[in-house]
């Protein structure tokens, strides 16, 4: 673990339709509940560009108890930290799951992404999710992260070998900002310099990440949404406090 906390925003995407593989298990325990999906970025001004939400496929996620309304669908891992971060309404040190369920079962699943200028997505598989990072679920913005670009393009390629239907992965990469260096699509632009073949190129992709965080955070200007023509820089805390005081998202730290 790192010195340093690392300050996420957890981003929170509400389930509007189950996909097919659901477990009825499940959807009792969901009952009459609104079931968000929340997704650790941090990257919260590009969310104007979510075009899927990923989950790994082998991966334990659970229900968790937000209020008396609302549940969580995260890793146990994330859903203990966010406990201890006050972040449910239950008292500090509460654990409220009321049910399991595998990454693998959420794929085709419809969510609302917040700020999304594409209002529906879908859930897809992505290979390299972390059980030990984040909440283990991953918004999707291929325009400029090169792990969800490379990933998009990948189950594009071989649908039948993920198991989704192709119109799940439909939503082309949607730009949000623009820099010198890369235009208003980064992660295209590094996957195809790197000529990265694979979400499994994982050391090119690192770097890929790299180059595109930082030249997003120091050249970019914002192409849409409310801070449209400010910096990158100037944007991300806006975006993220916009969000906050709508009651998309918190703060999460790890
Ligand atoms: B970021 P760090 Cl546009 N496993 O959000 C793998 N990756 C995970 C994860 C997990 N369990 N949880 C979060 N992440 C991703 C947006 C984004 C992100 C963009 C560009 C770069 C970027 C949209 N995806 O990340 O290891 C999430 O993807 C590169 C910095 O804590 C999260 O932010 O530095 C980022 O990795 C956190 O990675």
């Amino acid at each position: 673990e790192a010195v340093n906390p690392q300050e996420y925003t957890a981003v929170k995407m509400e389930v509007l339709e189950w996909g097919p593989t659901v477990g009825n298990e499940l959807l009792q325990a969901v009952g009459g509940k609104k079931v968000w999906m929340v997704a650790a970025t941090l990257r919260p001004e590009t969310m104007y560009g979510q075009t899927n939400c990923f989950v790994g496929p082998t991966l334990k996620y659970g229900l968790f108890e937000a209020s008396d309304s609302d549940l969580f669908l995260i890793t146990e891992r994330s859903a203990r930290n966010m406990a201890f971060q006050g972040v449910f309404d239950q008292s500090q040190g509460v654990f409220p799951k009321v049910c399991d369920v595998i990454g693998g079962d959420l794929v085709g699943t419809k969510v609302r992404p917040p700020f999304g200028l594409v209002p529906e997505v879908y859930v897809l598989p992505m290979e390299g999710v972390l059980a030990t990072k984040g909440t283990g679920v991953v918004t999707s913005v291929p325009s400029d992260s090169p792990d969800d670009y490379r990933t998009l393009l990948d189950l594009r390629k071989k649908p039948e070998m993920y198991k989704i239907k192709p119109e799940w992965a439909a939503v082309d990469p949607i730009p949000v900002l623009s820099t010198p260096k890369y235009g208003d699509m980064a992660a295209e632009v590094l996957c195809t310099q790197f000529k990265i073949q694979s979400q499994r190129d994982t050391k090119a992709l690192a770097e890929a990440k790299d180059l595109a965080y930082k030249e997003g955070f120091y050249n970019g200007v914002m192409t849409v949404g409310d801070f449209k023509g400010t910096t990158v820089a100037e944007a991300k805390p806006k975006v993220r406090q916009q969000m906050i005081e709508q009651g998309l998202a918190f703060a999460y730290a790890e």
